[in-house]
């Protein structure tokens, strides 16, 4: 059973920005869908959550150098 998450992100500048988001996260074992808005400046991330938790999607984020600010 897959479980939806949505962040409001922080430091996305760029299109590419959210392109790297979206990238980084899709790498991720267990994500199984990353969609990033930059207007809205919000993820949206499903996951299978017997493989990942909500805290490893926002570290990742963090590690890309981006803040993850709260969900929504
Ligand atoms: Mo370009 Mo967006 O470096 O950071 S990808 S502004």
């Amino acid at each position: 059973q897959t479980k939806q998450l949505t962040l409001q992100i922080g430091g996305m500048t760029c299109a590419a920005c959210a392109t790297r988001i979206e990238k980084g996260l899709r790498r991720l074992d267990g994500v199984e869908e990353v969609n990033v808005n930059l207007a809205l400046e919000r993820a949206s991330v499903n996951y299978e959550p017997s493989m990942i938790n909500k805290e490893q999607v926002e570290q990742k984020i963090e590690q890309l150098g981006y803040q993850s600010l709260k969900e929504t």
